[in-house]
């Protein structure tokens, strides 16, 4: 069976390392990557949030399905957790989308919690980047991180991912079983993977154990993001934060390298409305 590799945050990182197996295998695991007391916020400012949230999908059709019926999904995390805008921050976290996606050239595509719940079935395996079919290329268009909240297994839904599918040809190539492997971790450890590797949330088969994964990706600035934070973020708690969680969270416009200027106000900077 195909495994994920494995760094330990305790032991140093060594980060050509790191991004060799990015590259190579499409996904990665940092252990340790959450420090104990931020890990501890984390869990107590998300535990409100997910003992108030129901299970299942609010939205009908192949989305039941790909959500889960068994899962929460919490979004519109900025706004409750100031621990999460603290890690949304982390320079290590950074240093995966200023290097796939170019520096101050992405924004936080989606910042959610996925709590897996028992019952629950394997999810739809695909690609992150098939969020835009158009905008496929050679180059990442999106990466992500998933943070363990708690221990991930293989019974309460740790992810399953087929290491090395970030260079399969195809939009969505067929995935034989025997090239799965499960991105299994302790809590604080974090998942990095690309948008080309295929992947999807495991299946619970515990009776009691609830699987919650902090699922936080990058994507290009010119791509429109999952989540619409600036909906779900109010205006003054986006003016108490700080200006990277500001901008990843669309707070901003943006100006590619050559060419025009996207989602200005006035024809200037959409971040003044902040000052
Ligand atoms: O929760 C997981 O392990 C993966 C979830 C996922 O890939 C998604 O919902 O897009």
């Amino acid at each position: 069976m195909p495994e994920l590799q494995r760094f330990d945050a305790a032991q140093g990182l060594d980060w050509a390392a790191i991004w060799r197996a990015f590259d190579d295998d499409g996904g990665l695991i940092v252990e340790g990557f959450i420090e104990p007391q931020l890990l501890a916020r984390l869990q107590s400012e998300f535990a409100p949030l997910i003992a108030s949230h129901e299970p299942g999908s609010t939205t009908e059709g192949l989305w039941t399905e790909f959500h889960g019926e068994q899962t929460k999904r919490i979004t519109g995390l900025p706004k409750h957790s100031p621990a999460w805008i603290e890690l949304l921050c982390d320079p290590r976290y950074q240093s995966m989308g200023d290097r796939y996606l170019g520096a101050e050239d992405y924004w936080l595509n989606t910042g959610q919690l996925i709590c897996i719940g028992p019952g629950e079935s394997s999810q739809l395996l695909h690609r992150d980047e098939l969020n835009w079919p158009h905008a496929m290329r050679e180059k990442e268009i999106t990466v992500t991180a998933i943070f363990a909240l708690t221990e991930f297994t293989e019974a309460n839904g740790a992810t399953q991912i087929a290491p090395g599918s970030n260079h399969w040809e195809g939009t969505l190539p067929p995935v034989p079983p025997e090239t799965l492997c499960r991105a299994t971790m302790p809590a604080g450890a974090a998942l990095l993977y690309s948008g080309k590797v295929i992947h999807g949330g495991g299946a619970n088969v515990t009776n009691d154990q609830w699987r919650v994964g902090l699922h936080a990706g990058f994507c290009a600035g010119w791509l429109r993001a999952e989540e619409n934070f600036q909906l779900t973020v109010p205006i003054d708690v986006a003016r108490s934060l700080p200006d990277r969680a500001r901008y990843l969270l669309g707070f901003r416009s943006y100006h590619p390298e050559f060419g025009g200027r996207l989602g200005l106000v006035d024809y200037d900077d959409a971040a003044r409305l902040l000052d």
